[in-house]
């Protein structure tokens, strides 16, 4: 293995590079590398300068996150930053990609930082659920001030170089060659006679740094990261540069640090941060498979969805043909697509010029050989399949006879359309979640048939549009009957109804929450009991935003309310049955006045409701939350369970990424899965064992869960043993 550091010397210049693909992060190796290059180089009287620098694709990009649960390995990243900062030669940090987390930090260690104009800079440890450990905290409030310092730790997101140098953070922008510039700047800095300035030895600036500035942002900090206690200690250590000695702050910040780097949150936080990419991984999925060229994509369908995914590829520069049969339903998309454009001007996310860009993307049409010539036909039509084997029908006498053919749907067999355009092999469904522009998920069905070349586009296209792609398959790899499983698994053929996300919600999360009310849960009451448990809404609010005759709707046309067993949905789907659609139609199981968005509860649900209930003969009871988190969550982790069995997800880590990216589910508990390895598999079984007893049908155990339960296995593990 070569060595991740090494030193090359140009006359009294000394250049370190650091090489750890993929993103040089700062492992043990390269810390050491780093302070033994930085002992050898202080010693060295023929030095006069010294720059760091990084090879391949970027600066480093952090700590090494995988070594995080292995408790401290020396040297620290403190010991080695500091060895960086008290050579008694100037030190030049010369950055290039992302210097983020530990990356930053040895910037901010160095005495001066050059970097190329598309360099990006930041601390992104709130996402981990940690705060910045290698002297972040203090040495930056140092540089820029504290409270700016605090911004950027809070916002968790890095800044590009231009903004980093206006702040004081960047010294120098590199416009050509980046090793020729660092080199040039530091003979620059000798020339000067500058010597080391070390950030530690600066004053810390604590203008405007008071208890509102610190409020309003950690209100914001709150908002976008639901549960965290991170932002907290983050504005703890911050506020300790302000009061302490450099060295009693940087001792303030490794006690917090290394609290928090075993806490709950930053456990949860990691799993998902290797979860996500671990997505991209398909097993069996052939890599050398190259994805097909997407430029041009049509989408059937100017609704809420296709219109949000035609704003979704416009934002990533596709060329888009809008498809809608009905005139004013196209001229309605195109009219609500332009007024998300507008309304993201108006919040500045994106410049005027930028919305026109967009929008000349997108073109509208109404006939449906506007396919011609496309690279993807997405069709984002009503859930009903006969209406979408139709149109894939049509496709086949049309000119795209090269396109990769995807259909958006939530739920139903992926395998029977696909059949339907004649040629499944080039079928997969991108199932998007809504608002289509903003939601991170995609969740990428794999068919029967659906080809690597396929597969392969998908992803390819996941990553273009900036979003999670995870592949699910649309049914199980054996038939269902054989597994025991008495109901709720997939359905007939093996498809699995809503595949991962929307199955899990259907037949565990939302059907119970259903019930719930039945039994005498108010849903209001349900809803809060749920966002205290940290989910990003309650269901009913949910429910009420997507409408509620799209889940009937999906229930009738595949016919499973007829196959499921009441009380089953009854009273969402009386809801829907008497034109309570939800927030569209000012009525769900809230109201809603005068076009207004917040849920005011209704006395007129609360009848039908207890009418449901006499006519069940359900007898109505107080039910308090904790009864409620669990009712409503364990069916997720019970569901997952047989999901996983069947093989229509791979890995429980698939299945906490699509319920952290698309469906609220708290991130600070990692996902389903992994909550229930956190709770430890045999309490979670017991439980449901217990409820299977009490409450019959829905709730019997799946076998995997029971088999992991006796053997004292984890989710974890059982993906584990089958890499
Ligand atoms: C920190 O620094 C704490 C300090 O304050 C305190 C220290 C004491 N470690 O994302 P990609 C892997 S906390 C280990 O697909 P991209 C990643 O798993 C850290 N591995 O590429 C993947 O592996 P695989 C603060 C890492 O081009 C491969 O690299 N830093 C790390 O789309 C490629 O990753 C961060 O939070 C890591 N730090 O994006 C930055 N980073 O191929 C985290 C990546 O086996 N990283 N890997 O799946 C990122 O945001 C993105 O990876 C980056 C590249 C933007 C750098």
């Amino acid at each position: 293995m070569p060595l991740p550091t090494s030193i090359r010397r140009e006359g009294s210049l000394a250049i370190v590079t650091i090489d750890n693909p993929p993103v040089n992060a700062m492992s043990a190796s390269v810390r050491a590398g780093l302070l033994a290059a930085m002992q050898s180089l202080s010693r060295d009287s023929s030095v006069e300068a010294v720059v760091i620098a990084c090879a391949g694709r970027t600066f480093v990009a952090g700590a090494d996150i995988r070594e995080f649960d292995s408790g401290v390995i020396e040297p620290t990243a403190r010991q080695v930053l500091n060895a960086v900062e008290r050579c008694p030669h100037p030190v030049v940090a010369a950055l290039h990609g992302t210097a983020l987390g530990a990356g930053a930090e040895l910037a901010l260690a160095c005495h001066y930082r050059c970097a190329v104009p598309g360099a990006r800079i930041g601390l992104p440890e709130l996402t981990l659920g940690i705060i910045p450990g290698a002297g972040g905290t203090q040495r930056l409030p140092r540089l820029i001030g504290a409270r700016r310092a605090l911004e950027l730790i809070l916002e968790a997101s890095p800044i590009g170089a231009t903004e980093a140098q206006r702040i004081g953070l960047i010294d120098r922008l590199i416009q050509d060659d980046l090793a020729t510039g660092a080199v040039a700047y530091a003979r620059e800095l000798i020339g000067e006679g500058a010597g080391p300035r070390p950030t530690s030895g600066l004053p810390v600036d604590s203008d405007g740094f008071d208890d509102a500035f610190i409020e309003q942002r950690l209100a914001a900090a709150h908002k976008r990261m639901r549960g965290q206690r991170a932002p907290d200690l983050a504005v703890e250590a911050v506020r300790a540069a302000t009061q302490l000695s450099f060295e009693e702050g940087l001792d303030r910040e490794a006690q917090i640090a290394l609290r928090q780097v075993k806490s709950a949150e930053a456990k949860a936080l990691r799993h998902l941060f290797f979860a996500e990419r671990a997505a991209a991984r398909v097993p069996g999925l052939s890599q050398s498979v190259p994805p097909l060229m997407i430029q041009r994509v049509a989408i059937i369908g100017a609704g809420t969805m296709g219109r949000g995914i035609a704003g979704t590829c416009a934002d990533a520069g596709l060329q888009v043909e809008l498809i809608e049969a009905d005139a004013q339903a196209l001229s309605n998309g195109l009219a609500a697509l332009r007024a998300i454009y507008e309304s993201a001007v108006g919040r500045e996310r994106i410049t005027a010029e930028q919305m026109t860009e967009r929008l000349a993307l997108i073109h509208g049409g109404l006939a449906l050989e506007a396919v011609n010539d496309v690279d993807l036909v997405i069709e984002a039509v009503p859930e009903d399949i006969e209406l979408k084997k139709r149109i894939f029908g049509r496709l086949g006498s049309l000119n795209c006879a090269g396109a990769l053919l995807a259909s958006n749907t939530s739920t139903l067999d992926l395998d029977e359309i696909a059949a339907a355009s004649g040629r499944p092999e080039s079928f997969v469904g991108l199932h998007f979640f809504s608002p289509a522009h903003v939601m991170r998920l995609l969740e990428i069905v794999r068919g029967r048939r659906t080809s690597d070349e396929a597969l392969v586009t998908a992803l390819a296209l996941a990553k273009r549009l900036r979003k999670v792609g995870v592949v699910v398959a649309n049914s199980a790899r054996e038939p269902l009957a054989a597994r025991g499983s008495e109901i709720g698994s997939g359905e007939r053929g093996g498809h699995s109804f809503g595949f991962v996300g929307n199955r899990m919600m259907l037949e565990g999360y939302l059907r119970e929450a259903d019930q719930l009310l039945l039994e005498g849960a108010a849903p209001d009451r349900i809803d809060r009991a749920l966002e205290r448990f940290g989910f990003a809404m309650g269901p009913f609010t949910m429910s009420d935003m997507a409408g509620l005759d799209v889940a009937l709707k999906s229930r009738e046309s595949s016919g499973i309310r007829a196959r499921r067993r009441p009380p089953y949905h009854e009273v969402a789907d009386e809801l829907a049955r008497r034109g309570r659609l939800g927030q569209k139609s000012g009525a769900g199981f809230y109201r809603y006045e005068g076009g207004a968005r917040t849920p005011l509860p209704d006395p007129e649900t609360t009848a039908l409701i207890e009418e449901l209930a006499r006519r069940l003969g359900i007898e109505r009871r107080t039910v308090n939350d904790e009864e409620i988190e669990v009712r409503c969550v364990y069916p997720l982790i019970n569901e997952g369970a047989k999901i996983l069995a069947e093989g229509i997800a791979y890995r429980p880590g698939d299945i906490d990424v699509i319920w952290t990216t698309g469906y609220g589910f708290p991130r600070v508990r990692g996902g389903p899965m992994f909550y229930a390895d956190s709770l430890g598999l045999a309490n979670v079984y017991e439980e449901i064992a217990r409820l299977y007893a009490r409450l019959g049908q829905y709730w019997q155990p799946a076998p995997l869960l029971k088999e992991l339960a006796e053997s004292g296995r984890s989710f974890a593990q059982w993906s584990n043993e089958r890499q």
